[in-house]
């Protein structure tokens, strides 16, 4: 995932050295012609995953209290926790995959704020201890799949965003609900260096339907593998949308708006093209620059688990998310 627009010189050039380390890594690895015929994307992706084996595992966050519903634990292969938690977009702490792990223990979490706001009845401001008050936290295991073309099987601790939303009440004006990262600069070096950040504009910002957003599928995740988020996750509260490409799942959110209009996305402003609004995994249709018919399953085995597998229909959530799109073209509305 790289804006395609705004490129410099100065981008140009580390890019071809890029491209000849690249090489030599997937050479001195042995892996197969095969691999060095993948598209670009994948790569990259391939070369900061391995980069990201070398780094030490991420402080796991604190411990939770939260229940395990029967329906929720998948009886799916899990990602381990130090890649869950070692292989992460987060561009406010930089493009590579190892970065977030690597830098996001700037990230303060301490006495969080999080405003819901809008075109509601009640507007709210909860910190943290009212959200663990409130709302009984429960562990469900998710398929999570990027954007890029990988994926991973994710054991999240969280609750129902629907829940938060009715304690909000939303107006009859309400169609859409627009999230916001924290903006911090001194925390977040991306936010400070267009080249650490990837040229995106921030504060990063997402949005859901409101019928999407009322899913209960839809999570607002302030754990992972049973502890605290750590930073590099999205602490100390992230969305999770299980049948949308990872951006939809914006991290570290301090403000949530319920809005009449469709809400600006930042990779949507990034790259209009190539990433929408909507964003269901999809099979079907491409994106521009590669298939997302098939993704790398990132599992326990190292090396051995950069296989493809398909991609399913709203990731293998259709069945509880294919009628909130009746009637919409999904190759218009990618
Ligand atoms: N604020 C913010 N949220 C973000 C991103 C980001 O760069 N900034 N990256 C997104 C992308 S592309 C993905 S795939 C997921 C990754 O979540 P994970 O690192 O917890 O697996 O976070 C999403 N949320
Ligand atoms: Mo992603």
């Amino acid at each position: 995932m790289k804006p395609v627009n705004k490129l410099t010189e100065a981008d140009v050039t580390p890019e071809s050295i890029f491209n000849q380390q690249r090489r030599e890594i997937i050479k001195n690895l042995g892996l197969s012609a095969a691999a060095l015929s993948l598209p670009t994307v994948a790569h990259a992706d391939l070369l900061s995953w391995f980069k990201g084996n070398d780094r030490p595992p991420a402080p796991p966050g604190p411990p939770l209290h939260y229940s395990k519903p029967a329906q929720w634990q998948a009886k799916l292969t899990l990602t381990p926790e130090n890649k869950v938690a070692g292989y992460n977009n987060f561009y406010e702490f930089g493009q590579d995959k190892a970065d977030p792990a690597a830098n996001a223990s700037s990230l303060k979490t301490t006495d969080w704020k999080i405003q819901i706001d809008g075109e509601v009845a009640k507007p709210l401001t909860l910190d943290m201890d009212d959200i663990f008050k409130r709302f009984p936290m429960e562990q469900r295991i998710y398929r999570m799949r990027c954007v890029e073309a990988w994926s991973m099987v994710i054991p999240w601790v969280g609750f129902e965003l629907g829940k938060l939303l009715t304690l909000a009440q939303p107006t009859s004006n309400a169609r859409f609900v627009a999230f916001q990262t924290l903006y911090a600069p001194d925390q977040m070096p991306g936010q400070q260096d267009r080249f650490i950040g990837g040229g995106l504009h921030y504060p990063y910002v997402e949005g859901l339907r409101l019928d999407e957003a009322m899913n209960p599928l839809t999570l607002l995740s302030t754990g992972v593998y049973g502890k605290g988020l750590p930073p590099q996750n999205g602490a100390p509260i992230r969305l999770t949308v299980p049948w949308k490409y990872g951006f939809k799942g914006i991290k570290s959110i301090v403000k949530i708006t319920l809005t009449h209009n469709q809400p600006p996305t930042t990779w949507n402003q990034s790259a209009p093209n190539e990433y929408g609004f909507f964003a269901n995994v999809n099979p079907h249709v491409d994106h521009p620059r590669w298939s997302q018919a098939t993704e790398r399953f990132i599992g326990p085995s190292g090396i051995l688990d950069v296989k493809r597998q398909p991609t399913l229909l709203f990731n293998g959530y259709a069945e509880q998310v294919a009628s909130l799109y009746h009637g919409l073209d999904l190759r218009e509305n990618y």
